[in-house]
């Protein structure tokens, strides 16, 4: 089965996306997602320039052999931009093995280890009392797990305190102002009133979103224990692996790392080390499927779950696998979910259903998703760029 085309379709109902289309001499297409926020256009480049014409006439069959060729036989490698159209590649070769084996994504993988996968939504809100009850109204709707963000007091935006999406710059980037000591004041505070007003059955979890150092990482960490978190995520920047030790020598709360990874080496000494409890990775971003599984694998060994990145900047194709996976993998731990903007089922037909706090996928074959590309069409690129931090004194910091 040899693939003939790979159309590379870049569309905006509500949010941009990447996504492609690989089809085969045989008629079987498959649907990949290629979404990298704030830095679509890459991807979409570098998918239509240089590796559609790498494609042709490839055996559609041979996805290790693709994944390799592509990471490695291209000499540079890795990275957000090459990655994460590596990983459209890769979903877009499992959907067509799915559909020619006509069996869904998970079954390929192993078949089912759960008939359901555990998420977790999100509560933000611009003051405590706000944040409890967007957390009450998810678990009014069956969520048992919440991650709970709040506006941090004397600054200006704050990572996942608005209520929907995060402010998108549509000509250039919102800059938000942040400074650790009133954040690090602030967060235990929240869940202290959490743990009052919704009690200590539902599972709570909080992402620092990479900002602090790592001694600031442990102070948190352990201010958090008495209210028992699900994990604590992204506490450090990606860079900062070793430094996990820190955390780890002052506190026993779960940590959960990886969104901003963007391949297996880049996760192993987290992983040997048991320097963490979840890996995060987005399947989007490390090379999809493929990856994923060995990352899983790896993890596996060393009595880590998984958590895979969920956020809303990918699309249902991307959920779609993460939920494959989910109810395949031995180790699954939980699986972030994000509600998209009404338009994308217009575009991207499929995808996970949630039901009373878990998701599952149909048993169509492979992915489960459709592309329509002319509702696509109906949707066109519109330039957004997440926000950037700056610090009182106006220094950069991470967002
Ligand atoms: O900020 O995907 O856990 N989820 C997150 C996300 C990230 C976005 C960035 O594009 O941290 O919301
Ligand atoms: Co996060």
């Amino acid at each position: 089965m040899k693939i003939t085309e790979m159309r590379t379709i870049v569309t905006c109902p509500g949010r941009n996306y990447v996504l492609i289309k690989i089809v085969t001499d045989s008629g079987i297409h498959g649907v990949g997602d290629g979404t990298l926020n704030g830095r679509e256009l890459a991807v979409a480049a570098l998918l239509e320039k240089h590796l559609a014409p790498l494609l042709i006439g490839r055996d559609a069959d041979r996805i290790e052999d693709t994944w390799q060729d592509l990471f490695r036989g291209t000499y540079w490698r890795g990275g957000p931009v090459l990655n994460t159209a590596l990983a459209a590649v890769d979903m877009a070769l499992w959907d067509i093995k799915g559909k020619r084996a006509q069996l869904p994504l998970y079954s390929l993988l192993g078949g089912k280890t759960r008939d359901s996968a555990l998420c977790y939504g999100h509560a933000s809100g611009d003051s405590f009392e706000d944040t409890a009850q967007h957390a009450r109204e998810l678990i009014d709707r069956g969520y048992r797990v919440v991650r709970c963000q709040t506006q941090i007091p004397g600054t200006h935006g704050t990572y996942g305190a608005g209520r929907g999406d995060a402010p998108r710059g549509e000509q250039l980037p919102f800059v938000e102002t942040w400074e650790p000591t009133p954040y690090l004041q602030t967060i235990p505070k929240l869940f202290d009133f959490l743990r009052r007003e919704l009690g200590d059955q539902v599972e709570l979890l909080h992402d620092v979103h990479e900002r602090l150092n790592p001694i600031q990482a442990a102070r948190l960490a352990r201010e958090l224990e008495p209210y028992h978190l699900f994990f604590l995520e992204d506490p450090l920047r990606p860079e900062h692996k070793e430094s996990f030790r820190v955390i780890r020598e002052h506190s026993t709360i779960p940590l959960a790392m990886g969104e901003l990874f963007t391949n297996k080496w880049e996760c192993l000494p987290l992983i040997t080390e048991q320097l963490i409890d979840f890996i995060r990775c987005d399947l989007a971003h490390v090379g999809g499927i493929t990856e994923a599984k060995k990352i899983a694998t790896l993890c596996e060994a060393f009595h880590i779950q998984t958590a895979w990145h969920g956020p809303p900047d990918v699309s249902p194709i991307t959920h779609a696998a993460n939920v494959h996976l989910d109810l395949a993998l031995p180790n699954f731990g939980i699986q972030e979910w994000s509600q998209l903007p009404d338009p994308v089922a217009d575009v991207i037909l499929g995808g996970p259903t949630y039901s009373d706090g878990c998701l599952t996928v149909s048993d169509e074959p492979g992915l489960g998703c459709e592309i329509d590309e002319a509702a696509a069409g109906a949707y066109p690129y519109q330039r957004a760029y997440l926000p950037t931090t700056r610090r009182a004194d106006g220094s950069v910091h991470d967002w």
